[in-house]
């Protein structure tokens, strides 16, 4: 090969991505700005892929039904915020049996004692007492086994996922100091703004798309639906407009969150907004997120009265899935001693 040739081939070898998002509920704007928004601005310099982890989101009790639905209505809302079906990989993770084949496997090479320190962990079981199952305890395995399956370089995630991706790049050192090279090791991507947006009711908390709906701002509310759960979002008594996470978590989560999607600095909005009140930072923050939201949410209307198109998205891509995801695990398989297959 001349160096012209592998030059070109160097460029065209893009690194890869890899993240999902869990049809666990309707997405809200934490999902959107933590996940989903940097999805769509990394499409270009990577090969993206994005699941729907729906294997993931059965950890927690679900509606059979529920879930089925909301499988492709997240194919719609990928597409709706333009994530290209054409350049990224949109599928289920049910539908490629890698992901859990290799999770079998890793569950091996992973210790009780670290998956017992997961703080997702501790909070799940802690809120859904009655269904402590194996698979809430063994969830990061299968996330390390989804981001490892395909060689990735990056995983975008919000903060909260920082210690699962952690917990990934040990479970792939550890395999490969006893099998040589099998796993890249992957980076986190984590915005520096609106890495953790918080509950509109307890702003010391996450939100999350399984809390109470008054918690969180889905990103199909319609525009009264979006100012009526801002105008009742949590403050404090102070009336200054400040950004101080620590002390005044609610009106700096409404600071973050003009921030973010307004792509203007929390310091500079706070200073513009000197001397107004709480009900005007509430005004324009929902204004901000109406003015977001609203091309996703007319592309996923028109998205989603097509079920055909997006049934078809997901099968094409699953099927592209699995002939990458093979490739590893046939490795994986070969080095830990399975039997070659006839
Ligand atoms: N509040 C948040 N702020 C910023 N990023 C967030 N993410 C979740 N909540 C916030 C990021 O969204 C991606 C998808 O998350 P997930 O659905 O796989 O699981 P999760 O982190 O458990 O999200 P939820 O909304 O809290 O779901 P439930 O209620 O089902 O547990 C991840 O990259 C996550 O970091």
């Amino acid at each position: 090969m001349t160096e012209q040739e592998q030059n070109v081939q160097t460029a065209e070898k893009k690194q890869v991505i890899f993240s999902g998002i869990q049809p666990s509920g309707t997405l809200t704007i934490g999902n959107y700005i933590g996940a989903l928004r940097n999805f769509v601005k990394l499409q270009n310099d990577y090969d993206c892929i994005y699941c729907i982890v729906d294997e993931h989101a059965i950890t927690v009790r679900q509606n059979p039904a529920d879930l089925r639905r909301r499988c492709l209505e997240l194919a719609a809302i990928y597409i709706a915020a333009g994530l290209d079906p054409q350049k990224n990989l949109i599928y289920c993770q049910s539908h490629v049996s890698a992901h859990a084949e290799l999770a079998w496997i890793l569950n091996c090479f992973t210790y009780m004692g670290e998956l017992s320190r997961m703080t997702q962990f501790k909070a799940k079981s802690a809120a859904h007492e009655d269904n402590i199952n194996a698979g809430l305890f063994t969830y990061p395995v299968l996330m390390a086994a989804d981001i490892l399956l395909y060689q990735t370089n990056l995983v975008p995630v919000g903060v909260d996922q920082k210690q699962h991706l952690e917990l990934c790049r040990d479970i792939a050192q550890r395999f490969n100091s006893v099998y040589g090279n099998v796993f890249t090791i992957p980076e986190g991507y984590i915005p520096k703004i609106g890495a953790k947006i918080m509950s509109l009711q307890e702003p010391e908390k996450k939100m999350s798309k399984s809390d109470p709906a008054e918690c969180y701002i889905a990103i199909l509310d319609d525009p009264d639906t979006i100012r009526r759960k801002i105008k009742r979002a949590v403050t404090d008594s102070d009336g200054e407009i400040r950004f101080d996470p620590e002390s005044k978590p609610g009106v700096s989560n409404l600071l973050s969150i003009m921030s973010a999607l307004g792509d203007e600095d929390v310091d500079s909005i706070a200073t513009r907004m000197q001397g107004k009140g709480y009900g005007e930072l509430k005004k324009e923050t929902a204004d901000c997120v109406i003015a977001a939201l609203e091309p996703l949410q007319a592309e996923y209307k028109r998205l989603i009265a097509d079920k055909a198109y997006l049934q078809n998205v997901i099968d094409t891509n699953a099927a592209a899935a699995n002939s990458l995801a093979i490739r590893t695990l046939r490795k994986v398989q070969k080095k830990v001693g399975f039997a070659p297959r006839g």
